[in-house]
């Protein structure tokens, strides 16, 4: 017997629980000012999801998926972007869309059921939100495969989650960016829920990132409560993609603390006391902690901080109640360059039922 091949899964941390340096600092990190605007939209993000999920409970909003505890994964790889590349989001990619330049008061309009919340005002080649679970990483190949034969210097990012792994399209996307060497990153965040499944039901692969290794190129695992290792681990993939046109798959490691979505009730099956031990962990916390030991962040600030990120949140929830609701026959719209005849007859006839 002889051993063909051997494979190994590294993990990265470079800001341990206890906000100790456990790792090199990257060139970014040398940067008080770049690492505060991390921590700013880490605390925007949170402030924002407390007061979506209130919207939600006074029937303001139809439904919202919580991104509580997640926040480094998204504002880590939402920085680690460059403006020119493309992100292929799911439900759950909020702060990274914030970062791209979507606004609140659009995400909002999403999540009340309003599909003029996919129309980002800000423009670029992102895509929207993807509920269909597991749908996006073929979406962002196809998006990929473009970029290669066009020779753009750009690349794709595309999130999953823990559970979306399971599915078939997953593995295809992950094949074909392997076998046509994509411009890809596959980011997996690994949340230990898929409602109600928890990640030892999800799986019994040791770790999510192996799962690169069957498709032809590397896997990590990043602690994803440590906003550094994400933002660097990202980024170094990124340059990858665009430089060499070699795809990765970056399994970060975070905790849910919340509900799935606000229809949900995870008293229900989540362990008791986990979600507080899991809180020791949690990541705005830890950033902050080194920030003022750092000598730059002070109670003030963070005072000043939280007040701000209140004030912008009020202004979004404003100008999102401001939005006259949208006209019934606007449903048949965006679904054909041009409404076949039957359609175009029930969107009349909609038109004139509601005028
Ligand atoms: C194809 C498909 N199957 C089922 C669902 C219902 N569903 C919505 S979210 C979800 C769990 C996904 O969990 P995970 O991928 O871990 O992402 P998380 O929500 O934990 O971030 C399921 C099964 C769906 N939206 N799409
Ligand atoms: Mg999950």
């Amino acid at each position: 017997m002889e051993i063909v091949a051997h494979f190994e899964i590294p993990y990265f941390q470079i800001l341990n629980p206890v906000s100790q340096l456990v790792g090199a600092l990257p060139d970014f990190a040398k940067n008080s000012d770049h690492l505060i605007q991390l921590y700013r939209a880490m605390v925007l993000s949170r402030v924002f999801d407390t007061k979506s999920i209130a919207l939600q409970r006074t029937g303001k909003i139809g439904t919202y998926p919580s991104t509580r505890g997640q926040e480094a994964v998204f504002v880590g790889m939402g920085d680690a972007m460059a403006k020119e590349d493309v992100l292929v989001p799911y439900y759950r990619d909020t702060a990274a869309l914030l970062q791209r330049g979507v606004t609140m008061a659009e995400i909002l309009l999403y999540w009340s059921g309003d599909e003029r919340g996919n129309c980002f005002a800000c423009g670029g080649d992102d895509l929207p939100f993807s509920i269909p679970v597991g749908s996006q990483g073929l979406l962002a190949a196809g998006i990929a495969t473009a970029l290669k034969i066009k020779k753009e210097k750009r690349a794709v990012l595309t999130v999953c989650g823990d559970g979306a792994t399971s599915e078939g399209e997953f593995y295809e996307a992950m094949n074909v960016a392997g076998v046509w060497g994509l411009p890809i990153v596959f980011v997996i965040n690994n949340n230990q829920w898929a409602i109600s499944l928890p990640r030892s039901a999800q799986t019994a692969a040791q770790t999510l990132a192996q799962k690169a290794i069957a498709a032809g190129f590397l896997g990590e695992q990043v602690d994803g409560n440590d906003v550094i290792a994400v933002r660097e681990r990202v980024a170094v993939a990124l340059s990858k993609a665009r430089q060499q046109h070699v795809p990765t798959l970056i399994e970060v490691i975070s905790y849910r603390q919340s509900d799935h979505t606000t229809a949900d009730d995870a008293s229900r099956y989540e362990p008791q006391g986990l979600r507080d031990t899991e809180w020791k962990n949690e990541p705005l916390g830890r950033l902050r902690l080194y920030l003022e030991g750092q000598g730059v962040w002070s109670a003030l600030q963070e005072e000043k901080l939280q007040t701000d990120c209140m004030k912008e949140v009020e202004n979004a929830v404003h100008t999102f109640s401001t939005i006259p609701l949208a006209l019934p026959e606007t449903m048949f719209d965006d679904l054909y360059e041009t409404l076949p005849d039957a359609y175009a007859k029930q969107r009349e006839q909609v038109r004139k039922d509601h005028e």
